[in-house]
């Protein structure tokens, strides 16, 4: 028999569902070191988490994330929450002792994430961070051509993630479009994201120029039901102010001599979840599109001249990375797949004794980057990512 791992998760809203769903899943498609126990749901909103438990199988409900900290049975907690609360919650989970997966943005500052990682480390919790779309099969297998040098020397990569689900005015003045509970809008949200791929795939970011603006600079107060992609039904008519950014186009250079640029934006109409990138280098070139996520296109210049060209490659054969747990080949696998690899890996690492990648530190990283962005929009000039401390 397995050993048994029990799970508290923070949060009911559209990650509580993606990481419950992979907490039934990872076991059934993979061979895993443990058998998950979905044990404690915490939510403010008790009614809610109470359906949110029955629907999912949680054993015990909490209004008070702290009840999860507490108990001696949980093993690992998932903070699923609006990004402000992160480092309180990843600093009391580690002091407890308890294993660690948090939702991006990491934190609200790179000086937060530091002491997330650190306290993390000081207690040797295994920590994880759900920039998940590293484990899309795609990227995994863009991240062995690299390394298998088929790319060669890279020079550019060219990123963008863009969304449009708030475009219209009238969308209400939810967590992710206040500052003080979101710490910025798609720069965080999103470019946090395609920084992380960038980092994985290219390497460290030395400077960065950025530029960001606010579209729309008052919106209605939500109503009932207003949340990520949802403006909910009846929002009411009193204004409030915009305080993060709509759009953020960041330029920047690598520690390796590559150039990258990053466009992110919640105003690019007809885009739903366009995570984008193309890198570039001496012997041949990726593209890849979340938003036709089976498929990876490359070019190799090694290609004799007259079939020279991007070919696109379905990844979704056995020999591509999670696949074969899956489906026959051409049987595509879609997002929710992303977090089912991450708990495979995650319990993996956690048997091992090994760690897991993108973690803490991995957001510490990702920050500096982000905040040298900030500054730089802010002062109108080139910052070096080091100047962030
Ligand atoms: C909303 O912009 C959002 O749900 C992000 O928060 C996720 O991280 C991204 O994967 C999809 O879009």
């Amino acid at each position: 028999m397995k050993k048994k791992i029990n799970v508290a998760i923070i949060g009911t809203k559209f990650m509580g569902k993606a990481h419950s769903n992979a907490w039934h899943t990872a076991p059934r498609f993979f061979d895993l070191p443990y058998e998950p126990v979905l044990k404690m749901v915490c939510a403010r909103d008790t009614e809610s988490a109470k359906e949110f438990a029955a629907n999912w199988g949680y054993i015990q409900v909490e209004s008070d994330w702290r009840k999860a900290i507490e108990s001696k049975d949980i093993d690992v907690i998932a903070i699923c929450t609006p990004t402000h609360l992160h480092k309180e919650m990843a600093v009391a989970a580690a002091e407890a002792g308890k294993h660690i997966i948090c939702e991006k943005p990491v934190a609200m500052r790179y000086a937060e994430a530091v002491e997330m990682a650190e306290a993390a480390d000081k207690a040797g919790v295994l920590h994880y961070l759900n920039h998940n779309y590293r484990r899309v099969p795609a990227v995994a297998f863009a991240k062995q051509l690299i390394d298998d040098n088929k790319i060669g020397q890279i020079y550019h990569w060219r990123g963008a993630y863009l969304q449009d689900w708030i475009m219209d005015p009238e969308f209400p003045l939810i967590w992710q479009l206040q500052k003080e509970l979101a710490g910025a809008g798609p720069h965080y949200d999103l470019n946090s994201h395609s920084v992380d791929l960038a980092r994985f795939l290219v390497g460290e970011i030395a400077s960065v120029s950025a530029m960001m603006k606010t579209f729309i600079k008052e919106r209605p107060l939500p109503g009932e039901g207003a949340g990520t992609f949802a403006s909910g039904s009846a929002h009411s008519s009193e204004m409030g102010v915009v305080t993060i950014d709509d759009a953020a186009f960041m330029n920047t250079e690598f520690e390796n001599g590559a150039l990258g640029s990053f466009d992110t934006s919640r105003f690019a109409g007809g885009r739903k979840n366009y995570n984008y990138f193309e890198i570039y280098g001496s012997k041949g070139s990726i593209a890849f599109n979340l938003e036709r996520m089976n498929e990876l296109e490359y070019y190799n210049m090694d290609d004799p001249d007259p079939v020279q060209g991007f070919r696109t490659i379905p990844i979704t054969l056995g020999s591509h990375p999670y696949i074969d747990a899956w489906w026959p080949p051409a049987h595509i696998i879609g997002y929710e797949h992303t977090f089912v690899h991450a708990i495979k890996d995650f319990l993996e690492a956690l048997a091992g004794g090994k760690k897991i990648t993108p973690n803490l530190w991995d957001g510490v990283k990702i920050m500096q980057v982000l905040e040298a962005a900030t500054l730089s929009d802010k002062e109108g000039r080139l910052v070096k990512v080091s100047e962030i401390k």
